[in-house]
């Protein structure tokens, strides 16, 4: 284990002894414990209050049966999750993934992530969130429908406006939102903004859409700036062709760089003449559809099987926006080899602990997801203001709010790394500057 301090350690041991399987909880929070070694080290009152052992440990798991019938009249069963982590500095505030691959482990690991990255914000939002080991693709709107809203039968006794206010993830966009919400309000009798993502003719907010890919952008193009570099004639890579995919490539595109390359788990296309959002959009939004179908549209371009080869593609920029641990250390070796010098995370924890310590050590510009890909629930938190205000925003209110987060995210999160002595070290800056906050809430609040 790398982490040397005492106390930091007697806790990590803890979670290693109580949590044997959980390997991607374990994975976040070593990370964050290593990079919070400095200041616990400048705060011996935090060990007096048991402060980490607190922030480790959810403060409230639910896990639940989630039974529906499929179109063939069969019962099926899924299992559901909400892990409300920690609300010292607001409602639990986090998304909902359905993924065959959902697990306890995983909704820790990205809960746990989540209230660090909710601080960033500056916006007042705890860290929770859920799912299930759902499937939505291959499945009919109808199926989808009977899933969420048996979902939400349980779900909405632990959830609230002021309390836990739930969003997308993968797996969750508009559609699965849409059906949740209404199921919310015909049990509850009530219109509130317990959820986030919501379309726009019942109270979701312009650009949360878009948030976290443009998010993802503005947060780049500052890092990039803050080095003397540009998005303008970049070539850049992106993983993934969902949500967070698409915008991703919309704003590179608009500032300047060619997408040349997306995937999604089957598969990449390249395209060098740069990939057309909108097309993307068509394929994975309306027809939902694979990315090999992209030849039907634009039949140079050259389609690969296999997701991992993505990071072969030779390209400036790398911006991995699918899944956790996608971006293995072969990966990161050839990213350096073909000369990319910035890689920015649009998925949480994407890249694996080694990949991200060898690009760090050869001088690849790294941003981390809790900083990098804060604009989505960053405008979610700004959904959340609308709602309570009970009146909308316009698209370029919002986005020029949201570009506000994502430069002075990226300013704390430099001078955190700064301050701390790890200068150009976003890793541990973004834990920092996450955790301080958080830190100080829980010392005012007492033992809770
Ligand atoms: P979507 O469901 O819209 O898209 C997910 C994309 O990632 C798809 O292309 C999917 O391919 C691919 N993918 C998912 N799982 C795997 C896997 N195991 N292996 C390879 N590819 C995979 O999700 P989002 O775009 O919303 O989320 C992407 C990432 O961004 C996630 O890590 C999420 O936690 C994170 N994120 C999302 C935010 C949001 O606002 N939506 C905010 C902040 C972070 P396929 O269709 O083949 O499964
Ligand atoms: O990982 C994330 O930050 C999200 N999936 C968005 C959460 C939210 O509440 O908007």
């Amino acid at each position: 284990m790398s982490i040397k301090n005492a106390y930091l350690q007697g806790v990590y041991e803890g979670l290693t002894q109580r949590y044997p399987e959980q390997k991607e909880f374990l994975q976040a929070a070593e990370e964050v414990l290593e990079s919070l070694e400095p200041v616990v080290a400048a705060h011996p009152e935090y060990e007096a209050a048991g402060l980490i052992e607190r922030m480790v440990e959810p403060e409230r798991v639910v896990m639940f049966r989630v039974p529906w019938v499929d179109d063939a009249g069969k019962v099926q069963v899924n299992r559901g999750y909400r892990v409300e982590f920690n609300s010292a500095i607001g409602p639990y505030k986090g998304g909902l993934r359905f993924h065959p691959s959902v697990n306890l482990s995983i909704i820790k690991f990205l809960g746990f992530e989540q209230c660090f990255k909710n601080s960033l914000t500056g916006l007042p939002m705890g860290g929770g969130k859920g799912g299930s080991d759902f499937d939505p693709h291959g499945k009919s709107d109808a199926e989808v429908m009977r899933f969420c809203q048996s979902f939400m039968t349980e779900l909405y006794r632990h959830i609230g406006p002021n309390t836990d206010v739930p969003a997308g993830d993968i797996g969750v966009g508009g559609r699965e939102i849409g059906y949740m919400f209404g199921q919310y309000k015909r049990i509850c009798n009530e219109f509130t903004g317990v959820l986030t993502g919501k379309g726009i003719p019942y109270g979701g907010s312009l650009a949360r859409t878009e948030a976290t890919g443009y998010g993802l952008c503005y947060f780049t193009d500052e890092m990039l700036k803050a080095n003397g570099k540009s998005f303008q004639g970049a070539k850049v890579v992106i993983s993934g062709s969902g949500n967070v995919a698409i915008y991703a490539n919309q704003k590179a595109t608009q500032l300047g760089a060619k997408v040349i390359a997306m995937s999604d788990s089957n598969g990449y296309i390249v395209d060098e003449n740069g990939i057309d959002y909108k097309v993307m959009k068509e394929i994975k939004e309306v027809k939902r559809a694979r990315i090999k179908t992209y030849l039907d549209y634009v039949p140079s371009a050259k389609y690969v099987e296999g997701s991992q080869g993505i990071w072969n593609v030779a390209c400036d920029i790398a911006l991995p926006c699918a899944t956790q641990n996608e971006l293995p250390l072969e990966g990161a070796k050839a990213l350096v080899a073909n000369g990319c010098y910035a890689v920015a995370e649009g998925a949480n924890m994407p890249t694996t602990p080694d990949a991200t310590a060898y690009l760090q050590e050869n001088g690849v510009l790294f941003g981390p997801a809790k900083a990098s890909n804060a604009g989505g629930v960053a405008t979610s938190g700004l959904e959340m203001s609308q709602n309570s205000l009970r009146l909308a925003w316009t698209f370029e209110e919002v986005d020029a709010r949201l570009h506000d987060i994502m430069v002075n995210i990226y300013k704390n999160t430099a001078a955190a790394a700064e301050e701390y002595g790890m200068k150009g070290n976003l890793v541990a800056g973004a834990n920092i500057a996450g955790f301080q906050k958080i830190a100080s809430a829980m010392m005012s609040q007492g033992v809770v």
